[in-house]
């Protein structure tokens, strides 16, 4: 049996048995996908069977690969609360398969009809669309890559275009395209890149896909921290093996998925995912109500020195703004999907928020701002304005989103903010010194602001206001004011 370095009398986590066969492929094999989609596969084929084995295929780098690929593709899923820990070994993954290194072993495998579902996880910016409209981003530099190179693409879509023509050519069947990214209507947004892109490639490809493809929208929901190397040590201490790909995650999960699909799919409702009509409202109801507050509480929590989720609601002002955020701002703009209660779903996000064995760390959620803020927070503001309300607690939000991004922090420590459009925001907020400078020129980054809501008075005023009071009394007492 082999050893880890570092963890030297504890054996390597090994499958037993064989590997399913593949039945889905699956771009994005990250943390949340091997805390979330492999989970309800594996349990879904426990109990009902099928041919849905994994293939999955990381878009960038070998690291997934290079844990799973010596465990044979086996790894842990432990959920974890204060009551400890529910490891569960997950052996629904057959294969890591990384792109840059072999794209076309990825194209083929794509192309194999075998493949009935190819599901993603490849996080906001890899739709390489603009945030703002939902629209491909025709300049965006893996998109002109894949136009010039269709045969060593970079970007998802450019993979699902190639895979989808050789399947056409072929005279196969075409695959489900199920995307599981935290975007609002997944589906039609995964459906209106591809076809973006198919149109550039080839027309007619374009209209079959079209015709052919079933793009389901889903919501997609469990907290899934980054692993940390204390993460695994504690496994072995725990469980007696080493394994490198675990995911630690609160025990709560939910799928909600339109039922779609070209060519069959798991049985996932066996491991609790809901088949419903209502997608959207869902996903609305969590990108808004979660994701939303999730983005407002890393960006002012982070900026008044807390480092994780659970640390920043254990203050009690951030917690009452949090309560107040949903009440007053939020849930008043989103439908109540069938079979949800607004005021029990906010309920139990605080209590998982509260979640102290979960160590989600402020700064990972505020990554990517200027992909999530559209969807998570500057919607729910607009929706506030048109029924004639200024949401003055989100407005401070953006304002601490705008601080952030400015790349220093209360103390004047400097902040590691990653973010595609990290140097231009950070040049936006450095192009003025005073809040309604840098507020304007922030407002003016159209990839993130529509231009309606950035000109609008109301919204300005308070997201100044909210920027001048952070920068003059900082976070903790902008916070506290807002939570009375
Ligand atoms: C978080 C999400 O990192 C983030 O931006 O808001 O990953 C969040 O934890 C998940 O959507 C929960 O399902």
């Amino acid at each position: 049996m082999s050893t880890e370095a570092g963890l030297p009398d504890k054996p390597r986590l090994k499958r037993s048995g064989r590997a399913p066969r593949t039945g889905i492929l699956h771009l994005g094999p990250g943390a949340f996908f091997r805390a979330f989609n492999a989970v309800y596969t594996d349990e879904a084929m426990a109990t009902a069977g099928g041919d849905w084995g994994i293939t999955a295929v990381s878009l960038r780098s070998p690291t997934v690969r290079d844990q799973l690929a010596p465990q044979d593709c086996v790894y842990t899923s432990v959920a974890r609360s204060p009551d400890g820990d529910r490891p569960k070994i997950v052996g629904a993954i057959n294969r890591v398969l990384v792109a840059p290194e072999a794209q076309e072993a990825v194209i083929a495998a794509m192309a194999d009809p075998a493949v009935r579902i190819v599901s993603m996880t490849i996080t906001e910016k890899g739709y390489c669309h603009e945030p703002a409209t939902g629209r491909l981003n025709a300049d965006h530099p893996d998109i002109t890559h894949d136009l010039a190179h269709p045969a060593t693409p970079r970007s998802a879509a450019g993979f699902i275009v190639a895979a989808l023509k050789r399947r056409r050519a072929n005279g196969s069947p075409p695959f489900t395209v199920l995307s599981c990214d935290n975007l609002p209507s997944n589906g039609r947004l995964a459906q209106s890149v591809v076809l973006e892109f198919a149109e550039r490639v080839d027309p007619k490809l374009a209209d079959w896909i079209s015709a052919q493809v079933p793009f389901p929208a889903t919501m997609v929901d469990r907290i899934t921290p980054a692993t940390t190397e204390g993460d695994i040590t504690r496994l072995a201490e725990e469980a007696g093996y080493c394994d490198r790909a675990c995911v630690v995650h609160e025990p709560f999960r939910q799928w909600v998925i339109e039922d779609r699909f070209a060519a069959g799919r798991p049985a996932w409702e066996e491991a609790g995912a809901q088949f419903v009509d209502d997608v959207e409202a869902h996903e609305l109801m969590k990108l808004r109500c979660l994701n939303g507050t999730h983005s407002a509480l890393a960006y002012l929590g982070y900026l008044a020195g807390f480092e994780t989720i659970a640390d920043t609601v254990a203050d009690g002002d951030f917690s009452r703004y949090c309560e107040n955020l949903w009440t007053a701002e939020i849930v008043p703009t989103i439908p109540t999907p069938q079979g949800e209660n607004l005021h029990v779903y906010c309920a139990t996000l605080m209590q998982r928020y509260r979640n102290p064995a979960i160590q989600h760390r402020t700064w990972q959620i505020a990554m990517d701002g200027s992909q999530k803020l559209p969807q998570r927070i500057l919607g729910t503001i607009r929706d506030n304005l048109e029924a004639d309300r200024v949401p003055t607690g989100l407005c401070l939000a953006v304002a601490g989103w705008m601080r952030y991004v400015g790349g220093v922090d209360e103390n004047g420590s400097s902040i590691d903010v990653q973010d595609p459009l990290a140097d231009r925001l950070r040049a936006a907020s450095d192009s003025a010194t005073d809040p309604e400078g840098k507020v304007a020129a922030l407002l003016a980054i159209e990839e993130v602001f529509d231009p309606a809501l950035a000109a609008d008075p109301h919204f300005r005023e308070a997201v100044v206001r909210a920027y001048s009071a952070l920068a003059e009394r900082g976070s903790a007492a902008s916070v506290r004011e807002a939570a009375k």
